[in-house]
This record gives structure tokens, sequence and C-alpha cells, in this order.
């Protein structure tokens, strides 16, 4: 079974093993170039199926404590049909971490290897499930900004050269589109309420901008994995590409709803289009992507306890599991 990790080079086992001859590299080179996709049984660089079981194992894991900071507002959501939206959307993420376990799976590394690489903190998820959601603005705000960036980075993943990953990323993307509208619809309402639902509105942009640019993860220049990645059309884009994308796009969207962005030095840039903006807080960013967040510890606890909770299910499946094969044994 494989666990996660590439050397500091980022270029994994393969590099140092010397067991894939550069026919063999050149081969599969030529066939990312060709826009073919790589399927489960085909030959690969070992380092390029460990950045995948990496990163779709982290992409999983992201939507399984995605589900917490909404998970917290489930019962105090401001109506029925509210709740019944949430409910859907937080259920969605659930699937989305299923389908992409099921994708990483294909790759040789099993369910429980990536769970106990979560549990044990070795493996990483989005730095952005480490905040708390304390209005229900927030809601509005991690629909409308988290999902944004979401679509903006996961659009061109379901064009990434592995096949199992790109056609998960399809469907999930249709469903993150939803979320992200219903997200924008909560702000729209809360803009046009009273002052003080507006007030709401905007401390929740205040608190979820930043984090929200985070996502997309180190500048260039600090990206490790980006260049290998490009290269190998996992990527198609890189990090510092994609957020300016999205703030491209989510300004204009901000104007609309009568909000203002927490950066008193973006402004649009005339000639390029591009809109500036301030530098991110980059020691933030590491500091939660370390650990120290402030809600990693009350996040892993919450997750390791629904794992032991769930003990006895996992226990009464393969119980269920092995009657079965008795039974076909006899039969
Ligand atoms: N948070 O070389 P880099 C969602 C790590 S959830 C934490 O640029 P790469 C949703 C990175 O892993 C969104 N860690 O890496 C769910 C690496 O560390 P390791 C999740 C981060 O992989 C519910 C190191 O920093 N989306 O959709 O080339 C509700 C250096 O980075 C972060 C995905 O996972 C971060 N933000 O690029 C709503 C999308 N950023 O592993 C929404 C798939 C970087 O060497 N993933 N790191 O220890 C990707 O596209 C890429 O993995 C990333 C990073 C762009 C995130």
């Amino acid at each position: 079974m494989y666990t996660q990790g590439l050397d500091q080079s980022g270029r994994g086992d393969s590099a140092k093993s010397g067991g894939e001859s550069k026919e063999q590299l050149d081969a599969f080179q030529a066939r990312i170039d060709a826009e073919e996709k790589i399927e489960a049984k085909d030959w690969m660089p070992e380092a390029y199926r460990r950045t995948l079981i990496r990163q779709i194992s982290q992409h999983a894991h992201s939507e399984i404590i995605g589900m917490q900071p909404e998970g917290n507002w489930l019962t105090r959501a401001p109506s029925l049909k509210r709740k019944a939206i949430l409910l859907a959307k937080i259920q969605d993420e659930a699937g989305h971490g299923l389908y992409l376990y099921g994708a990483a799976e294909t790759l040789g590394v099993s369910r429980d290897q990536m769970v106990a690489d979560l549990l044990s903190g070795k493996a990483k998820y989005s730095s952005i499930f480490n905040y708390p959601t304390l209005t229900w603005a927030d809601i509005g705000a991690i629909g409308w900004l988290v999902d944004g960036a979401a679509i903006m980075n996961q659009i061109p993943l379901c064009r990434c050269s592995y096949g199992p990953y790109s056609r998960a990323m399809i469907r999930v993307c249709k469903e993150e589109s939803f979320h992200q509208r219903q997200g924008f619809e909560i702000m729209l309402t809360l803009c046009r309420g009273t002052e003080e639902q507006k007030a709401m509105a905007q401390d929740a942009l205040n608190r979820f901008w930043w984090p929200s640019l985070m996502m997309f993860g180190p500048n260039d220049s600090a990206s490790k994995h980006s260049a290998q990645s490009m290269a190998w059309k996992i990527k198609r884009f890189s990090n510092d590409e994609l957020r300016q994308k999205f703030i491209d796009v989510t300004v204009p969207q901000a104007d609309f709803l009568g909000l203002t962005i927490p950066d008193d030095k973006l402004r649009q840039n005339e000639e390029t289009g591009h809109y500036e903006h301030s530098e991110i807080d980059w020691q933030e960013f590491f500091e939660v992507i370390s650990g120290n967040g402030p809600c990693n510890k009350e996040r892993m606890a919450k997750r390791r306890k629904a794992h032991d909770d769930g003990a006895w299910v996992r226990e009464a499946a393969r119980a269920h599991a092995a009657k079965k094969a008795d039974a076909s044994a006899a039969a």
C-alpha cells in the first residue's frame, strides 16, 4: 500500500529508486502531451501516482472536514427552507468525499490508510475549514466565496490527465455551482434586508475574504509541487493564476451586493483589467496548515470522535460480509 508524502524535491520514490527507464518516462510524457487520459491500470511513474494520491486524498479530506463548519448551523438555520437547502449541500460534500476517496483508491491506496493519515495529522485538508462560522451570514459567505474558490480551482481539474479524478470532478463541479449560487443568494437576501443583516454580511466577508484567497495555495514561487503537476497536466493553471481569476470575478459580485472587499489596496489595473491586491498574510496560511489555525484542534477532535463512534458500523459491515462469504462458500 502507498503512504503519502513526496521527498523534499517533490519527486517521490521513483526518482530515488531509478526503477523507471527514460523510455518509459518519455512515453508517458508523450501520452500526457497528446492529452490522452491515464487510467488506473496504465503504467505511470511512481511520483505521478504519489502526487495524485496526495492531492486527491487531501481533497477528499477537505470535503469531509468541510462539513463541520456548515453543520454547526443546521439547527439554527433561519427557516425550514434554508435548513433543507443547507442539509442537502452538506450531504453533497459527503458525496464528494466518497467519490474522491474512490478515485484515490484506484491508485492503490486503501481508504483505511487515507483515513489513518488524516487522523494522525500526516495528511492535510484545506486551510479554509479551520476558521469558525460565527453567524448565519458565514453560511452565505462560505457558499459564495469558499465554493466559488473551489469551483475556480476544480473546473480545470475536470481536464486533469488522470481519468478517474477528472470524471469525479465533473459531477462535483455541477454540485459546487449550485452551492455557490445558494451562498450568493443568502448574501443577497441579507444585503437587501435590515441594516443589521447587511452589517452581518459585511462582517462575514471581512472574515472570509483572505482565508478564501489562501485556499488556492502558496504563491507560485513557493509552490513546490506546481511545476511538475502542470507538466503532468494534473494542474492546468498555477495557484496565482486561479487566485487572480477568482478575484476578478468576485469583486464585481461584491459591488453588486453593495459590500466592501476588506483590502484598501484593491484596485483594477486599467491596462490589464485585473484587480491588484495587498499581499496575503502567508505567515497566517502556514500557521493554519501546520495545525495552528483557530479551529484545527476542534475539527480534528470532532473527526476522531465521529470515526470512533462509527466503529460499530464498520464492525457490523465486516460481520455481514463474512456471513455472506460463508453462505456463498457453503452453497
Ligand atoms: N490548505 O505546492 P503546493 C472544497 C499545501 S475544499 C491546506 O502549491 P499543490 C469544499 C499543499 O498540499 C477545497 N494545504 O501544492 C468542500 C502542499 O503540502 P504537502 C479543497 C494547502 O498540491 C466543502 C503545500 O501546501 N480543494 O472543495 O500543487 C465545502 C505546498 O502547496 C493549501 C482541493 O483540494 C490549502 N489551501 O497545490 C466547500 C482541490 N494549499 O501536501 C468547498 C485539489 C496548499 O506537500 N487540490 N497546501 O504537505 C489542488 O488543486 C492543489 O492540491 C492545491 C495546492 C491548489 C490546493
